[in-house]
């Protein structure tokens, strides 16, 4: 299957766009979180828009393939993609973390279309996303469950428990994608809480592992191909990012996971952003 070249282009330079947006917004509103906005935007970007069933129009579809960002404090660049799929106006970006906007500091499906799960705490999304698959599979239904984890999130230990009743049920119908940046919160994974040969631990634990670029369109899209041929175990897909990714100054920085940007800062990353091809 795959994606063409063309259609892989077309997406990136989106994604150049997003990450404009995103600046924009979170400079205008002096709070949310960078880095992992950053980092995360291609991935969500090609399953919005190319692997991942999903219907504006008909947000609760039952074919629609579920997508979980249990890293909920990526939510600005969450809301930026969802809002250019159509599930509301663009418009609506402008009130991000405002009081009364549905466009909350993390993710809240009960007024955001588009929002399957809420999330902000971490560790929780992929409990979640294990019964909506196997519940799916209950059903027969054939749509698939996306779960995009932080490495930092991954120091969670409910994330263990929820992967070992992933393969126990042999879910094959849930493919996780692993945001990985090597930075969380507080410093490095490596400094925080090592996480080791992550891929071993994955296989350890029953699941299928793969690994891909994950600021490339194509390798995203290819490595998501060949985990939903998956039979009988669920997938995982470890997509090597940078925090803070198209920003110099923010890329592979813990300070800017949550940091307010001041005009200079801000003046530098547009610009540097614009630059970009
Ligand atoms: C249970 C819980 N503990 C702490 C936090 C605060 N927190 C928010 S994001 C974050 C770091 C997450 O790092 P990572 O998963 O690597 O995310 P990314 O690098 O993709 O931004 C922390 C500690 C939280 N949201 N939930
Ligand atoms: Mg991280």
């Amino acid at each position: 299957m795959g994606i063409s070249e063309e259609r892989a282009g077309y997406l990136e330079n989106l994604c150049r766009q997003f990450r404009i947006d995103v600046i924009t917004q979170l400079y205008a509103v002096q709070t949310g979180h960078p880095g992992g906005s950053l980092s995360v935007c291609e991935i969500l970007t090609a399953l919005y828009f190319e692997k991942a069933r999903n219907n504006p129009q008909n947000p609760n579809d039952p074919g629609r393939d579920r997508i979980i960002l249990s890293k909920g404090h990526a939510a600005p660049m969450l809301y930026r993609i969802l809002a250019e799929r159509g599930y509301f106006p663009a418009d609506d970006l402008k009130t991000l973390r405002q009081f009364g906007s549905h466009l909350q500091g993390h993710p809240c499906s009960h007024g955001t279309k588009g929002v399957e799960v809420p999330t902000g705490p971490l560790g929780l999304g992929l409990g979640v996303a294990v019964g909506k698959a196997l519940s799916l599979q209950l059903d027969k239904n054939p749509a698939y469950v996306y779960c995009i984890l932080g490495d930092g999130e991954l120091n969670e230990g409910t994330i263990w428990e929820s992967a070992m009743s992933a393969s126990k049920f042999k879910l094959d119908n849930l493919i996780v994608i692993v945001d990985r940046n090597h930075v969380q919160l507080d410093g490095t994974d490596e400094e925080i809480m090592p996480l080791l040969d992550l891929g071993k631990k994955f296989d350890a634990f029953g699941f299928r592992t793969f690994s891909c670029e994950g600021h490339s369109i194509a390798d995203i899209c290819d490595t998501i191909d060949r985990a939903k041929d998956v039979r009988s175990m669920p997938s995982v897909i470890i997509a090597e990012t940078v925090k803070g990714k198209g920003v110099s100054y923010m890329e592979g920085q813990n300070a800017w996971h949550g940091n307010p940007i001041n005009s200079q800062y801000f003046e530098r990353a547009i610009k540097e952003l614009e630059a970009t091809h």
